[in-house]
């Protein structure tokens, strides 16, 4: 009798532990990687939303292409999201896929910054 107690004890302690380990698994997140449009126009722009996007936290990397000038960034799901990381470039005066930049931030980009008319 006493050996069934203490199955049933460890049966439910090791459900708990399995369901707290799920839990941690899902608060952890996952790595994914998005790919964003931006209006950057040069490499000094190139520099500051990497730079600021790195800063950034749950972003591990951010690398923009000039050719095509879509920023390639890799993000923690449980830290940040997609919309997130769009309103960091535009905060920076970018635009950043359908989402514009911040008007007020675009004024102060030096001309080589400025979309061209
Ligand atoms: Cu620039």
């Amino acid at each position: 009798m006493k050996s069934v107690k203490v199955m049933l004890v460890s049966t439910a302690l090791f459900l708990l532990a399995g369901t707290s380990l799920l839990a941690q698994k899902k608060n952890k997140g996952e790595w994914v990687t998005i790919e964003i449009k931006t209006s950057a126009q040069c490499e000094m722009c190139k520099e500051k939303i990497e730079t600021r996007l790195i800063d950034t936290k749950g972003v591990k990397s951010a690398v923009l292409d000039m050719t095509n000038k879509v920023v390639s960034v890799k993000y923690n799901t449980a830290k940040s999201d997609p919309e997130k990381i769009r309103k960091v470039i535009t905060g920076l005066g970018y635009d950043a896929d359908e989402m514009k930049a911040d008007e007020s931030v675009y004024k102060t980009l030096p001309g080589c910054c400025k979309k061209p008319e």
